[in-house]
């Protein structure tokens, strides 16, 4: 007979207390959903033989953990929280069924100390002969000491859960690489860092999605960490608005900062009106089109043209597709991608011809003298023929540009030879820059 589903409330650390759906048997409530797949939360420890087992979390009132750090039901209570909120974030916001788009589930796999963990955060793992695809975290275990502590007390919050859970969609819509396939690689290092950054923005977008009262939605991964824990203990967690390497260089090997600085500017913008500031790394402009657009556009790239040897370019590539299917070629949408991209520092060529980008005129190289004023128009091509707004980076000192009409004007306070980059970027987000010197004697 199959089981009866029942409405149970989980006490969560990391999530305060929470509604869940739970199984009855006839006898016990069993920590399954059989309104999602059947997902289940587990405990693995040793058995007296000494192999792994995992055992079911039960109960016997449906009323489940007692919301303390140490606890680990209340652990299981946040793991099997926010797989809920990630499966129906998934369903919900882009029509899929399960992390394999047919409605299975991925377990939940709370590990005691002892017994071996993947990563050092809640992790996805592929299906193997012996066992169906699951998520990994880490059950509170003995503290002995940071580095131990760090490894077995990998939360299992919205950001880090939902994010294990889209790397079970991106590994099974795109073969991206984890980073155990990376070594002797290197054409699979960007490619994993795309995986990585997707996991990263849609474990974001749960948390949004979730809109917890204990776990509040932002920018930051990993930021529930430090709940509990002594001021210290562990690394900062990672700013989407200023990733601690925001900008792609040759090189950036498995470094997902770039691509997350891309979502966030994408999302957000680069100076916002609410929100956090987020410098570009060409000093332009970015203005955001919002969460729900930006999470549209990766999730069609993710499932329609990312690849197991999707890097950083082709990550931009991609999402310009993605951003054309859903919202128009040279659409706003489309525009902000490249936008953005070129923000990070990561720009190519369209993928769709047409459009109808304007371009500043460049000047050529400029002289000027200390205390004498300055006057130089800026023009540009408008094919468009939208509204324009200027931009001016690395001006010499003294110097001012009027966004509106392009005029940079002043009088130059410090000698020196300056790299000044001029751009300009119309009413659809086109944009595009050039540059040139500015010799101050
Ligand atoms: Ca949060
Ligand atoms: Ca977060």
């Amino acid at each position: 007979m199959a089981d009866d589903e029942a409405p149970a409330v989980g006490h969560g650390f990391h999530s305060g207390t929470v509604p869940l759906t739970t199984a009855y048997n006839g006898e016990t409530y069993e920590l399954k959903d059989p309104t999602r797949g059947n997902m289940s939360g587990y405990l693995d420890g040793r058995n007296s033989a000494g192999s792994v087992e995992s055992v079911l979390f039960t109960d016997t009132d449906n009323e489940w953990g007692d919301g303390t750090k140490s606890d680990k039901a209340s652990q299981a209570v946040d793991a099997q929280y926010a797989a809920t909120k990630a499966w129906d974030y998934f369903a919900n916001v882009h029509g899929r069924k399960g992390f394999d788009g047919e409605g299975r589930a991925l377990n939940l796999h709370g590990r005691i100390p002892g017994v071996p963990l993947p990563n050092g955060r809640p992790a996805y793992q592929k299906e193997r002969d012996d066992r169906p695809a699951r998520i990994t975290y880490a059950s509170p275990g003995q503290e002995r000491g940071k580095d131990v502590l760090y490894k077995q007390v990998d939360i299992a919050t919205l950001d880090l859960v939902g994010g294990a859970f889209a790397m079970g969609i991106a590994s099974t819509e795109a073969g991206l690489p984890s980073l155990d396939d990376t070594p002797g690689h290197p054409e699979l290092e960007e490619p994993y860092a795309i995986g990585a950054a997707t996991a990263d923005i849609f474990g974001t977008m749960v948390e949004f999605y979730a809109n917890n009262r204990v776990d509040r939605p932002d920018y930051l991964i990993g930021e529930r960490f430090t709940a509990g824990f002594p001021a210290g203990t562990f690394n900062d967690p990672v700013s989407m608005a200023k990733p601690s390497v925001g900008c792609w260089i040759t090189k950036i090997r498995t470094e997902k900062g770039p691509a997350l600085h891309f979502f966030y500017l994408l999302a957000v913008g680069s100076n916002p009106t609410e929100g956090e500031a987020s410098p570009t790394c060409n000093g332009m402009p970015v203005t955001g089109i919002g969460n729900d657009k930006a999470a549209k556009i990766w999730y069609r790239a993710l499932t329609e043209y990312f690849a197991e040897k999707t890097d950083y370019a082709a990550a931009r590539i991609a999402t310009l597709k993605a951003a054309a299917d859903l919202y128009g070629a040279h659409s706003l949408e489309y525009n902000t991608v490249n936008a953005a991209w070129s923000a990070v520092s990561v720009s190519g060529s369209n993928p769709i011809p047409g459009g109808q980008t304007p371009y500043t005129v460049n000047p050529g190289d400029q002289d000027a003298v200390v205390k004498t004023a300055v006057s130089l128009q800026l023009a540009a091509t408008n094919p468009g023929g939208r509204p324009l707004t200027y931009t001016a980076v690395g001006l010499p000192p003294g110097l001012t540009i009027d966004a509106a009409s392009g005029l940079i004007s002043g009088t130059p306070t410090k000698t020196g030879d300056y790299r000044v980059t001029v751009g300009v970027t119309d009413t659809l987000h086109a944009q595009s820059t050039t540059w040139f010197m500015w010799y101050v004697a």
